[in-house]
């Protein structure tokens, strides 16, 4: 074979790019796809924030129980599906990269600083949700969730930005028909199709974590929906939050208005009994529905000398530390009776690794707020 002579890299040229297949047309219709991918993620995501992070204007209802994973299987499977979005989008334009001058004024200066914020910030988002939710933390040294939820503030901002200097290019692109020889138009169409196709690929192969009829499919999800003790997923397991769950001398203690009742397991049993069919619905996008037996949180309220209705209380875990060991449940909440401290998952006892020998369990809710191992609920009444 011959060889060719051994030649320094140097940035091509644009107009010597290989690719026929760029256009601005190609490059919008791909733009809007991922504006709108990341404008449900955006919106999803600040709901799962207000959720766990309510400021006083924020009421987040008990029903219909399962709307919060809904919104948050939602969130993730429009995350994954960016994937080949993103990286189909960044491929269209990256010669621009290239481009000599590399600023013309001061406003393309700008500009061109922002499209370099929106990269970084679209980046971090979607490689971090992906590490994420595939449980590999370790190359994200800060905690992932308050970075994830600052940056997309970054990714929101710069967007709009992008989107207010590229409309117009945007729009005219999309309305006249595409440029080149039939035969361009059509492997572009085949590009979008593939970009389509992989962003299925995905959804099918994940969504499964989520939508229980899906589950068979889910081969690249890191989570089944019904793998696990009881056929229920487990993400801290109790030997991992260094509970004890075996001790005689357990009682889970409310403490109240009216003063302070502890209760042993016997206790506990000898109030009345509710079932509830209910979702875990994890943060991380995997959900699973359970049926739980146990006593209604409300009814441990009225115990203490409070009022159901407009009480808030603070569900503490027997676990020593970790960010999840206790969980705040408003009076929406307290008030459901499908709130319930469990005891049973399934007609049996709670598996140690779902929180026996009691656990929260309430509709809408994150996983997160599902605290486990619960050793002392503290009942406030709001004015
Ligand atoms: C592959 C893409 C993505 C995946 C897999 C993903 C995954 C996640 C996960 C697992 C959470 C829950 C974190 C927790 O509460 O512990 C979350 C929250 C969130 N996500 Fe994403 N995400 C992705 C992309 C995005 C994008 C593009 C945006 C915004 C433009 C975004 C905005 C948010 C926000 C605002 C939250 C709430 C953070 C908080 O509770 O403070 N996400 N995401
Ligand atoms: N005390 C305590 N409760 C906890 C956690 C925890 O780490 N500690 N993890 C939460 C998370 S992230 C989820 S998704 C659910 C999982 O519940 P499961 O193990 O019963 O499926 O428990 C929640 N309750
Ligand atoms: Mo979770």
């Amino acid at each position: 074979m011959p060889r060719r002579p051994a030649r320094r890299w140097s940035a091509p040229a644009p107009d010597r790019f290989p690719s026929p297949l760029r256009s601005t047309r190609l490059t919008s219709q791909l733009g809007v796809a991922l504006g709108v991918a990341f404008a449900v993620c955006f919106l999803t995501g600040l709901l799962s924030h207000l959720i766990q992070h309510p400021p006083g204007w924020f009421r987040w209802p008990a029903r219909p129980v399962g709307l919060y994973r809904f919104t948050q299987g939602l969130h993730v499977a429009t995350g994954l599906a960016t994937v080949p979005l993103l990286g189909a989008k960044l491929w269209s334009v990256y010669h621009h990269l290239f481009r000599w001058p590399p600023v013309r004024s001061v406003a393309h200066a700008v500009e061109r600083a922002s499209v370099g914020v929106l990269v970084a910030a679209a980046l971090f988002e979607v490689v971090g949700g992906v590490l994420n939710v595939a449980r590999w933390y370790a190359p994200m040294p800060f905690f992932f969730t308050a970075g994830h939820y600052r940056v997309a503030w970054l990714v929101v901002g710069a967007l709009l930005v992008h989107v207010g200097v590229q409309l117009p290019a945007v729009r005219a692109a999309l309305a006249r028909p595409g440029v080149g020889s039939p035969q361009e138009r059509l492997s572009r169409r085949g590009l979008l199709a593939g970009v389509a196709a992989a962003a299925g690929l995905i959804t099918l192969t994940t969504v499964g974590q989520t939508v229980r009829p899906l589950s068979g499919l889910a081969v690249l999800a890191p989570r089944r929906p019904d793998v696990g003790p009881q056929g229920l997923p487990v993400n801290r397991t109790a030997r991992r939050a260094g509970v004890d769950v075996g001790d005689p001398a357990y009682r889970l203690v409310v403490d109240g208005p009216g003063g302070r009742v502890a209760l042993d397991l016997a206790a506990l049993y000898a109030l009345p009994q509710h079932t509830a069919e209910l979702p875990i619905a994890c943060v991380e996008g995997w959900s699973a529905t359970g049926r739980w037996t146990g006593v209604r949180l409300r009814d441990l309220v009225a115990l203490v000398g409070a009022d159901p209705g407009r009480a808030s209380v603070r569900v503490e875990s027997l676990e020593a530390a970790g960010r999840y060991r206790a969980s705040t449940v408003g009076s929406a909440h307290v008030g459901d009776p499908a709130t319930l401290i469990a005891l049973r998952l399934g007609g049996e006892p709670l598996h140690p690794d779902h929180g026996y020998p009691a656990r929260l369990i309430a509709p809408n809710r994150p996983g997160v707020l599902q605290t486990k191992w619960v050793g002392r609920i503290v009942v406030r009444e709001a004015r």
